[in-house]
């Protein structure tokens, strides 16, 4: 039978917009594919959430790609390596309680497992603002704004559409972009000690990564920050290319959002 077009336009976007209207309600909404939030997907995903991850690029992965200075090899510490270990990645032990992993094995199966564990992906779509409600007293994070990634880049005035979710997770990395557009529409305190965004500091990896688990919260009702965003979000130091704390620091907000939810229910 020959090759039939329409058929081929027609699937695209049947199952496109079936997928985009079963995750117009979500548990969770991610807003970025690098590591912190490729891992957060696969865990609350592997729990039985619905979940979607929303990148502004074609490609997933974030940062972890080109390793450190495009030399295309991760390290992680050992407390981390499980992380990489329970998705059957190949991990080598370097030296002390250091370990090594090709990156764009690393890269591709955290994207791929989070998609097999059910996570929706929606590549190529930028969030570029949030929806906001007072409930019980509270103003709280409800959904997310979102635009296609080319709209943007070209600068179209075109107007965006909205998901709603339960949890927004900031997984944008450094420019913290969707708690920096909170903060600046809206007449409101976070979390933080000066209830503003604290700003990242200069590379200090010891400190910081231990500082990106701990600056993994919920930085406003509704909204929690992970990975870079985290130490953006709570003031802490860079850390360059060693990745254990960011896949750390999805591992947390991925159980803490994951018991958030059983205990609502
Ligand atoms: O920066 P990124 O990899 O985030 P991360 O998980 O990891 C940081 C490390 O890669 C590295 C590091 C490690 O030691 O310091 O930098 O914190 O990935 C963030 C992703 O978010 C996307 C962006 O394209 C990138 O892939 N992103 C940023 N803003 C938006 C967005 C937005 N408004 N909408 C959609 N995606």
């Amino acid at each position: 039978m020959a090759l039939n077009e329409r058929i081929v336009t027609e699937a695209i976007l049947t199952e496109y917009f079936e997928k985009f209207k079963n995750c117009l309600s979500l548990d969770v909404a991610i807003v970025g594919g690098g590591p912190s939030g490729m891992t957060a997907a696969r865990i609350m995903a592997q729990a039985g959430l619905k979940v979607a991850l929303f990148e502004r690029k074609l490609s997933i992965g974030g940062g972890m790609w080109g390793g450190g200075m495009t030399w295309n090899i991760i390290v992680v510490q050992e407390e981390s390596k499980h992380l990489l270990e329970e998705v059957n990645l190949p991990v080598k032990h370097f030296k002390d309680e250091y370990y090594t992993c090709d990156a764009v094995a690393a890269t591709t199966t955290l994207a791929s497992t989070a998609a097999l564990a059910g996570t929706q992906f929606f590549n190529c779509i930028s969030v570029e603002d949030v929806c906001l409600r007072e409930i019980d007293g509270e103003k709280r994070i409800t959904g997310i704004v979102i635009n296609s990634s080319p709209v943007e880049i070209a600068g179209l005035h075109v107007d965006p559409v909205v998901i709603d979710c339960k949890f927004l997770i900031e997984a944008t990395g450094h420019d913290t972009e969707v708690l920096r557009t909170l903060v600046r529409k809206n007449d409101i305190r976070l979390n933080t000690p000066s209830g503003n965004i604290e700003g990242e500091q200069s590379m200090w990896a010891d400190v910081a990564e231990a500082n990106t688990v701990n600056n993994t919260r919920e930085v406003f009702p509704g909204m929690y920050v992970c990975g870079m965003a985290a130490n953006a979000a709570f003031g802490s130091y860079r850390m360059g290319p060693i990745f254990g704390g960011m896949l750390l620091s999805g591992e947390k907000v991925a159980k803490e959002i994951i018991d958030r939810i059983a205990n609502d229910k």
